[in-house]
Protein backbone atom coordinates (compact mmCIF):
# COMPACT_ATOMS: atom_id res chain seq x y z
CA UNK A 1 0.00 0.00 0.00
CA UNK A 2 0.96 3.37 -0.74
CA UNK A 3 -0.20 6.73 0.54
CA UNK A 4 0.62 10.22 0.32
CA UNK A 5 -1.22 11.75 3.16
CA UNK A 6 -2.10 15.00 0.81
CA UNK A 7 -4.29 17.40 2.73
CA UNK A 8 -7.63 16.38 0.65
CA UNK A 9 -6.57 12.54 1.93
CA UNK A 10 -6.59 13.70 5.08
CA UNK A 11 -10.05 15.12 4.94
CA UNK A 12 -11.65 11.99 2.85
CA UNK A 13 -9.90 9.85 5.76
CA UNK A 14 -10.95 11.35 8.25
CA UNK A 15 -14.90 11.93 6.94
CA UNK A 16 -14.84 8.16 6.20
CA UNK A 17 -13.48 7.47 10.19
CA UNK A 18 -16.78 9.65 11.12
CA UNK A 19 -19.17 7.83 9.70
CA UNK A 20 -18.12 4.57 10.93
CA UNK A 21 -17.56 5.90 14.30
CA UNK A 22 -21.32 6.31 14.29
CA UNK A 23 -21.84 2.78 14.01
CA UNK A 24 -19.73 1.59 17.23
CA UNK A 25 -19.78 1.94 20.79
CA UNK A 26 -16.08 2.21 21.69
CA UNK A 27 -12.63 2.23 19.27
CA UNK A 28 -9.20 0.35 19.33
CA UNK A 29 -6.89 2.65 19.06
CA UNK A 30 -3.95 0.50 17.36
CA UNK A 31 -0.07 2.02 18.10
CA UNK A 32 3.19 0.07 17.96
CA UNK A 33 4.06 -0.56 21.10
CA UNK A 34 8.05 0.24 20.11
CA UNK A 35 6.44 3.56 19.61
CA UNK A 36 3.60 4.72 20.94
CA UNK A 37 3.78 8.12 20.68
CA UNK A 38 5.33 8.51 17.29
CA UNK A 39 2.53 5.88 15.52
CA UNK A 40 -0.26 7.59 16.79
CA UNK A 41 -2.43 10.34 15.10
CA UNK A 42 -2.90 13.36 17.61
CA UNK A 43 -6.52 13.69 16.24
CA UNK A 44 -7.42 10.54 17.73
CA UNK A 45 -8.83 12.08 21.16
CA UNK A 46 -10.70 15.04 19.01
CA UNK A 47 -12.08 12.43 16.40
CA UNK A 48 -13.67 9.96 19.08
CA UNK A 49 -14.57 12.62 21.15
CA UNK A 50 -16.49 10.80 24.21
CA UNK A 51 -16.69 7.27 22.64
CA UNK A 52 -14.96 4.87 25.25
CA UNK A 53 -11.42 4.12 23.59
CA UNK A 54 -9.35 0.75 24.34
CA UNK A 55 -5.31 1.74 23.22
CA UNK A 56 -3.37 -2.11 22.21
CA UNK A 57 -0.07 -1.80 21.88
CA UNK A 58 0.52 -3.55 19.05
CA UNK A 59 4.06 -6.10 18.27
CA UNK A 60 4.94 -5.91 21.96
CA UNK A 61 6.94 -9.22 21.06
CA UNK A 62 9.50 -6.86 19.47
CA UNK A 63 9.20 -3.79 22.28
CA UNK A 64 10.88 -3.87 24.75
CA UNK A 65 9.35 -5.34 27.57
CA UNK A 66 9.83 -2.57 30.68
CA UNK A 67 9.38 0.50 28.23
CA UNK A 68 6.07 -1.09 27.27
CA UNK A 69 5.31 -1.71 31.26
CA UNK A 70 5.96 2.12 31.35
CA UNK A 71 3.28 3.61 28.69
CA UNK A 72 1.00 0.92 30.00
CA UNK A 73 1.28 2.82 33.14
CA UNK A 74 1.28 6.13 31.59
CA UNK A 75 -2.40 5.52 30.12
CA UNK A 76 -3.65 3.65 32.99
CA UNK A 77 -2.87 7.08 34.92
CA UNK A 78 -4.99 9.08 32.62
CA UNK A 79 -7.98 6.57 32.73
CA UNK A 80 -7.41 5.32 29.11
CA UNK A 81 -8.27 1.53 28.83
CA UNK A 82 -4.82 -0.26 27.82
CA UNK A 83 -3.58 -3.85 26.87
CA UNK A 84 -0.10 -5.25 25.35
CA UNK A 85 -0.65 -7.30 22.07
CA UNK A 86 0.78 -9.35 19.42
CA UNK A 87 -1.40 -9.85 16.77
CA UNK A 88 0.82 -12.33 15.13
CA UNK A 89 0.39 -14.75 17.68
CA UNK A 90 -2.74 -13.65 19.02
CA UNK A 91 -0.88 -13.18 22.90
CA UNK A 92 -3.40 -10.43 24.86
CA UNK A 93 -6.24 -10.55 22.21
CA UNK A 94 -8.46 -12.19 25.09
CA UNK A 95 -7.29 -9.70 27.35
CA UNK A 96 -8.21 -6.76 24.89
CA UNK A 97 -12.09 -8.57 23.93
CA UNK A 98 -12.64 -7.74 27.45
CA UNK A 99 -10.92 -4.44 27.94
CA UNK A 100 -13.41 -3.70 25.24
CA UNK A 101 -16.02 -4.93 27.33
CA UNK A 102 -15.20 -3.34 30.36
CA UNK A 103 -15.23 0.03 28.54
CA UNK A 104 -18.53 -0.15 27.65
CA UNK A 105 -20.39 -1.48 30.61
CA UNK A 106 -21.99 1.67 31.73
CA UNK A 107 -23.41 1.56 28.68
CA UNK A 108 -24.86 -1.32 28.05
CA UNK A 109 -25.88 -1.56 31.55
CA UNK A 110 -27.87 1.99 30.89
CA UNK A 111 -29.48 0.36 28.16
CA UNK A 112 -30.34 -2.70 30.30
CA UNK A 113 -32.32 -0.74 32.55
CA UNK A 114 -34.05 1.45 29.75
CA UNK A 115 -35.56 -2.49 28.91
CA UNK A 116 -33.20 -3.21 25.74
CA UNK A 117 -31.57 -6.55 26.50
CA UNK A 118 -28.44 -8.42 24.87
CA UNK A 119 -27.72 -5.39 22.82
CA UNK A 120 -23.99 -6.45 20.89
CA UNK A 121 -21.10 -3.96 21.69
CA UNK A 122 -19.87 -2.77 18.45
CA UNK A 123 -16.38 -1.52 18.27
CA UNK A 124 -13.97 -0.67 15.56
CA UNK A 125 -10.21 -0.82 15.22
CA UNK A 126 -8.55 2.70 14.14
CA UNK A 127 -4.80 3.14 13.11
CA UNK A 128 -1.75 4.84 10.87
CA UNK A 129 -0.79 1.95 7.85
CA UNK A 130 1.26 -0.49 8.65
CA UNK A 131 0.78 -0.85 12.60
CA UNK A 132 -1.24 -3.72 12.30
CA UNK A 133 -4.83 -3.37 11.60
CA UNK A 134 -5.41 -5.86 9.01
CA UNK A 135 -3.15 -9.16 11.08
CA UNK A 136 -5.36 -7.84 14.06
CA UNK A 137 -8.78 -8.53 12.23
CA UNK A 138 -7.72 -11.85 11.25
CA UNK A 139 -6.49 -12.84 14.70
CA UNK A 140 -10.07 -12.05 16.06
CA UNK A 141 -11.82 -13.52 12.82
CA UNK A 142 -9.78 -16.58 13.63
CA UNK A 143 -11.75 -17.39 16.81
CA UNK A 144 -14.83 -15.44 15.08
CA UNK A 145 -17.64 -17.45 15.73
CA UNK A 146 -20.01 -16.43 12.82
CA UNK A 147 -19.69 -13.38 10.61
CA UNK A 148 -22.58 -11.63 9.78
CA UNK A 149 -23.10 -9.97 7.01
CA UNK A 150 -24.55 -6.04 5.72
CA UNK A 151 -26.40 -4.37 7.93
CA UNK A 152 -28.96 -1.80 7.33
CA UNK A 153 -27.19 1.69 7.52
CA UNK A 154 -23.82 0.38 7.05
CA UNK A 155 -22.04 0.94 3.80
CA UNK A 156 -22.22 -2.16 1.53
CA UNK A 157 -19.12 -4.52 1.75
CA UNK A 158 -18.81 -3.75 5.59
CA UNK A 159 -18.94 -6.47 7.74
CA UNK A 160 -19.26 -6.97 11.20
CA UNK A 161 -17.22 -9.93 13.19
CA UNK A 162 -18.75 -11.49 15.91
CA UNK A 163 -16.15 -12.19 18.61
CA UNK A 164 -17.39 -14.31 21.68
CA UNK A 165 -20.91 -13.76 22.96
CA UNK A 166 -21.63 -10.06 22.58
CA UNK A 167 -19.33 -8.08 20.67
CA UNK A 168 -18.89 -7.11 16.98
CA UNK A 169 -16.20 -5.75 14.97
CA UNK A 170 -16.52 -3.85 11.96
CA UNK A 171 -13.91 -5.49 9.26
CA UNK A 172 -12.60 -2.21 8.12
CA UNK A 173 -10.45 -0.43 10.31
CA UNK A 174 -9.83 2.95 10.12
CA UNK A 175 -6.67 3.95 8.70
CA UNK A 176 -5.12 7.44 9.87
CA UNK A 177 -2.23 9.48 8.37
CA UNK A 178 1.20 9.28 10.43
CA UNK A 179 2.31 12.12 12.57
CA UNK A 180 4.41 14.40 10.14
CA UNK A 181 6.72 17.39 10.23
CA UNK A 182 9.04 16.12 12.71
CA UNK A 183 12.55 15.04 11.87
CA UNK A 184 12.57 12.38 14.84
CA UNK A 185 9.07 10.98 14.53
CA UNK A 186 9.40 10.17 11.04
CA UNK A 187 12.95 8.39 11.46
CA UNK A 188 10.88 6.19 14.10
CA UNK A 189 8.16 5.62 11.54
CA UNK A 190 10.54 4.93 8.56
CA UNK A 191 12.60 2.83 10.79
CA UNK A 192 9.80 0.63 12.18
CA UNK A 193 8.69 0.30 8.26
CA UNK A 194 5.57 2.48 9.17
CA UNK A 195 6.23 5.13 6.51
CA UNK A 196 6.98 3.92 2.88
CA UNK A 197 11.16 3.22 2.18
CA UNK A 198 11.10 5.70 -1.09
CA UNK A 199 10.50 8.58 1.00
CA UNK A 200 13.41 8.41 3.29
CA UNK A 201 17.45 8.24 2.59
CA UNK A 202 17.36 5.01 4.03
CA UNK A 203 21.11 5.52 4.40
CA UNK A 204 20.60 8.53 7.24
CA UNK A 205 17.92 6.09 9.10
CA UNK A 206 20.07 3.02 9.19
CA UNK A 207 23.04 5.52 10.95
CA UNK A 208 20.27 6.87 13.14
CA UNK A 209 19.39 3.71 14.03
CA UNK A 210 23.29 2.74 14.74
CA UNK A 211 23.53 5.74 16.80
CA UNK A 212 20.22 4.89 18.94
CA UNK A 213 21.39 1.68 19.71
CA UNK A 214 25.01 2.04 20.17
CA UNK A 215 23.15 4.22 23.05
CA UNK A 216 20.11 2.62 24.19
CA UNK A 217 21.27 -0.97 23.03
CA UNK A 218 24.89 -2.02 22.77
CA UNK A 219 24.63 -5.10 23.80
CA UNK A 220 22.24 -5.95 21.38
CA UNK A 221 24.22 -4.89 18.44
CA UNK A 222 27.78 -6.59 20.26
CA UNK A 223 25.63 -9.84 20.65
CA UNK A 224 23.85 -9.76 16.89
CA UNK A 225 27.03 -8.70 15.10
CA UNK A 226 29.96 -10.31 17.01
CA UNK A 227 31.16 -6.87 18.07
CA UNK A 228 33.32 -5.90 20.58
CA UNK A 229 33.77 -2.84 23.12
CA UNK A 230 33.85 -0.16 22.59
CA UNK A 231 31.88 0.58 19.29
CA UNK A 232 33.37 2.81 16.99
CA UNK A 233 31.45 6.27 18.31
CA UNK A 234 31.16 7.14 14.42
CA UNK A 235 27.74 5.73 13.01
CA UNK A 236 29.78 5.59 9.75
CA UNK A 237 32.44 3.28 10.80
CA UNK A 238 30.55 1.34 12.87
CA UNK A 239 28.52 0.62 9.88
CA UNK A 240 31.74 -0.20 7.96
CA UNK A 241 32.73 -2.54 10.72
CA UNK A 242 29.10 -4.77 11.07
CA UNK A 243 29.39 -5.07 7.06
CA UNK A 244 32.92 -6.28 7.06
CA UNK A 245 31.85 -8.62 9.86
CA UNK A 246 28.53 -9.77 7.73
CA UNK A 247 30.85 -9.86 4.57
CA UNK A 248 29.09 -7.38 2.64
CA UNK A 249 32.07 -6.80 0.54
CA UNK A 250 31.89 -5.84 -2.72
CA UNK A 251 34.94 -7.20 -5.51
CA UNK A 252 37.87 -4.96 -4.39
CA UNK A 253 37.33 -5.41 -1.19
CA UNK A 254 35.01 -2.18 -0.38
CA UNK A 255 32.02 -2.69 1.94
CA UNK A 256 28.93 -2.92 0.03
CA UNK A 257 26.55 0.00 1.96
CA UNK A 258 23.70 -0.51 0.48
CA UNK A 259 23.72 -4.24 1.37
CA UNK A 260 24.12 -3.42 4.94
CA UNK A 261 22.01 -0.60 4.98
CA UNK A 262 19.48 -3.06 4.27
CA UNK A 263 20.71 -5.95 6.30
CA UNK A 264 20.47 -4.32 9.87
CA UNK A 265 17.18 -1.95 8.68
CA UNK A 266 15.53 -5.61 8.30
CA UNK A 267 16.80 -7.43 11.01
CA UNK A 268 15.56 -4.20 13.50
CA UNK A 269 12.30 -4.77 11.79
CA UNK A 270 12.12 -8.46 12.01
CA UNK A 271 13.23 -8.34 15.50
CA UNK A 272 16.09 -10.19 14.87
CA UNK A 273 18.36 -7.33 16.77
CA UNK A 274 15.93 -8.01 20.19
CA UNK A 275 13.03 -6.73 21.89
CA UNK A 276 13.77 -2.72 21.05
CA UNK A 277 11.41 0.43 21.80
CA UNK A 278 12.51 3.92 20.70
CA UNK A 279 9.36 5.91 22.53
CA UNK A 280 9.57 6.51 26.12
CA UNK A 281 7.43 8.28 28.29
CA UNK A 282 7.02 11.78 28.93
CA UNK A 283 8.23 12.99 32.05
N1 LIG B 1 6.14 -9.09 15.03
C1 LIG B 1 4.91 -8.64 14.78
N2 LIG B 1 4.57 -8.26 13.52
C2 LIG B 1 3.31 -7.82 13.32
C3 LIG B 1 2.35 -7.74 14.36
N3 LIG B 1 1.20 -7.26 13.83
C4 LIG B 1 1.42 -7.05 12.52
N4 LIG B 1 2.70 -7.38 12.20
C5 LIG B 1 3.34 -7.24 10.87
O1 LIG B 1 3.29 -5.85 10.52
C6 LIG B 1 3.09 -5.67 9.13
C7 LIG B 1 1.88 -4.78 8.87
O2 LIG B 1 0.71 -5.44 9.33
P1 LIG B 1 -0.74 -5.17 8.71
O3 LIG B 1 -1.70 -5.98 9.50
O4 LIG B 1 -0.73 -5.34 7.24
O5 LIG B 1 -0.90 -3.61 9.06
P2 LIG B 1 -2.08 -2.60 8.63
O6 LIG B 1 -1.54 -1.77 7.52
O7 LIG B 1 -2.31 -1.76 9.86
O8 LIG B 1 -3.28 -3.40 8.26
C8 LIG B 1 2.95 -7.07 8.55
O9 LIG B 1 4.20 -7.46 8.02
C9 LIG B 1 2.59 -7.93 9.76
O10 LIG B 1 3.03 -9.24 9.60
C10 LIG B 1 2.76 -8.14 15.70
O11 LIG B 1 2.01 -8.07 16.68
N5 LIG B 1 4.04 -8.57 15.83
MG1 LIG C 1 -4.32 -3.37 6.42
Amino acid sequence: MHIHWFPGHMTKAKRMIESQLRLVDVVIELLDARIPLSSSNPLIPTITKDKPRVIALNKSDMADRSFTDDWIHYYKDKGIHVVAIDSMTGKGTKQLVSQVEISVADKIARLKAKGIQNRSVRAMILGIPNVGKSSLINRLLGSATVKTGDKAGVTRGQQWIKIGKNLELLDTPGVLWPKQNDQEVAFKLAVTGAMNDEVFDMEEVALKLLETLSFDYPVNLIERYKLSEPLPSVSQELLELIGRKRGCIRSGGVIDTEKVIRMIITEFRTGKLGSISLDRVPC
